[in-house]
C-alpha cells in the first residue's frame, strides 16, 4: 500500500521526532532528542540485525574470553556488541551528549572528550540476553537525563580523575523522575521501538520493507486494570507474606476486581513489560529473602522503564515508594520493582499500607 499510494509517507520515527520538535515550546531541546533518538534507532536496527542473525554467524553463546561484567555476570558475546554498538553510536552528538552508563560498563564513560555535555545516557544494551540462544525475546532499555551541573571540556584531562570530572560523572545519579526521555526496543516476532519524552508513549514497528520504524502504536495508554500477573514465582516462598497472598489472591479471584488472573512470565523484562503495557496486570521483581533489593538495576531497567509506565498511565513502585523518586547511590544499584496497571498496583500498595 505505502508503495502504491504515493501521496501518503508513513509517520515514521524521524518523521515524528521532527515533528514533535516543530511542534514544541522547547524546540532546541526536541531537536536534541530528535538526535539523539537518531543514533538510538539506527543502533537499535544494528542489534535487531545481530540478534536475528546470531545463529547463523556465530553469535550465540558467550565471550570467548570469558569476559565478566561488574556485576560478575558472564558476558555473551551480544552482550558486548549491542554496548559497543550503542556506544559508537551515540559518539556523534555534536558534543551534546556528555556521559553514558551501560550495564556493561564497569563506570559511567564519557562520551566524548570535546562534549559540553547536556545531557546524560543510560542504557542496557542487551536486556535478557540468557534467552538469546533459545531465540526468546530480548530488547534494549535506555533513559535519556539532561545534566544537573555542566561538565564543561576542560573537566577532563584524559589522565587520572580528578574532582571536576568526578563531579562531572556523579550527574548520573539522577532519579527517574528527572529522565527526559526512555523506552526501549524490542526484539521479537516484530521489533518495536516505544519510547517517551515526557508527552505520553509511543509505540513504532520496524517495517523491514522500507528499513523505518513506522508508528503503529499511537499514545500508548494501559488498562487501569489487567487479568495478568508476570512474576518469577519460583521464589514465591522467599517474597514477603503481603505479596505471597495478594498474589495467591489473583489465582482465586479474591481481589477486588472478582477475576482469576492468568500467569505470564517470559524472563525477559522488555517483552514482559511490553505485554502488560499492552494488556494491562502487573510485572514485578520484588525483593526476596536472598536478594533485598531484587534483581533489576535502577537506573538502566527499572527508572526508564517506570518513566514509560507512568507515562502510559499506569503506575511503578518499590512496595514502600514511587521507584521515580528514587536516588541512585551506585550506577549498578538493584531496586525491587513493582509496576503495571494502576488499580492492580494500588490494590498491592493499599494490603502493605494495611498491614503496617
Ligand atoms: P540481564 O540484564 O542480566 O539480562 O537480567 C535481567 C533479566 C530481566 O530481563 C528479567 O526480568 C529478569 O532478568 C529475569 O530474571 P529471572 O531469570 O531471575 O527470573
Ligand atoms: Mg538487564
Amino acid at each position: 500500500q505505502q508503495f502504491v499510494d504515493m501521496e501518503e509517507s508513513p509517520m515514521t520515527l524521524t518523521r515524528f521526532m521532527i515533528q514533535e520538535a516543530v511542534e514544541s515550546l522547547d524546540s532546541e531541546h526536541l531537536q536534541d532528542m530528535q538526535n539523539l533518538m537518531a543514533s538510538i534507532q539506527m543502533a537499535c536496527k544494528k542489534i535487531s540485525s545481530l540478534v536475528s542473525r546470531a545463529g547463523i554467524s556465530n553469535l550465540t553463546g558467550y565471550e570467548d574470553s570469558g569476559s565478566v561484567n561488574i556485576q560478575g555476570e558472564e558476558q555473551k558475546k551480544l552482550d558486548v556488541l549491542s554496548n559497543d554498538v550503542l556506544k559508537h553510536a551515540l559518539k556523534w552528538q555534536g558534543g551534546k551528549l556528555g556521559i553514558i552508563a551501560s550495564e556493561e560498563e564497569d563506570e559511567p564513560v564519557m562520551v566524548d572528550e570535546m562534549a559540553s555535555g547536556n545531557y546524560i545516557a543510560v542504557f542496557d544494551p542487551l536486556d535478557g540476553s540468557s534467552n538469546i540462544d533459545a531465540g526468546i525475546a530480548t530488547g534494549t532499555i535506555f533513559g535519556i537525563f539532561a545534566e544537573s551541573s555542566s561538565c564543561l571540556p576542560s573537566d577532563v584531562d584524559g589522565g587520572d580523575l580528578d574532582d571536576a570530572t568526578l563531579s562531572c560523572l556523579a550527574n548520573t545519579m539522577q532519579p527517574g523522575s528527572s529522565l527526559v526521555a526512555a523506552g526501549y526496543c524490542m526484539y521479537s516476532s516484530s521489533c518495536m521501538m516505544v519510547l517517551t519524552t515526557g508527552d505520553g508513549v509511543n509505540g513504532f514497528t520496524l517495517d523491514p520493507q522500507i528499513g523505518e520504524f513506522v508508528l503503529t502504536h499511537p499514545k500508548i495508554t494501559i488498562p487501569s486494570r489487567g487479568k495478568i500477573y508476570s512474576f518469577n514465582e519460583a521464589n514465591e516462598p522467599a517474597w514477603d507474606p503481603v505479596l505471597r497472598e495478594y498474589i495467591s489472591n489473583l489465582k482465586t479471584g479474591n481481589n477486588q476486581s472478582g477475576n482469576a488472573y492468568s500467569s505470564r512470565y517470559i524472563g525477559s523484562m522488555v517483552a514482559d513489560v511490553h505485554r502488560t503495557l499492552m494488556y494491562g496486570g502487573i510485572f514485578g521483581y520484588p525483593a526476596d529473602k536472598k536478594n533485598p533489593n531484587g534483581k533489576l538495576r535502577l537506573l538502566y531497567e527499572c527508572a526508564p522503564m517506570s518513566f514509560l509506565v507512568e507515562q502510559a498511565g499506569g503506575m511503578s513502585t518499590t512496595g514502600s515508594e514511587r521507584v521515580l523518586d528514587v536516588i541512585p547511590k551506585a550506577v549498578h544499584q538493584r531496586l525491587p520493582l513493582i509496576l503495571g496497571s494502576s488499580d492492580d498496583v494500588q490494590e498491592l500498595l493499599d494490603m502493605y499500607a494495611a498491614k503496617k
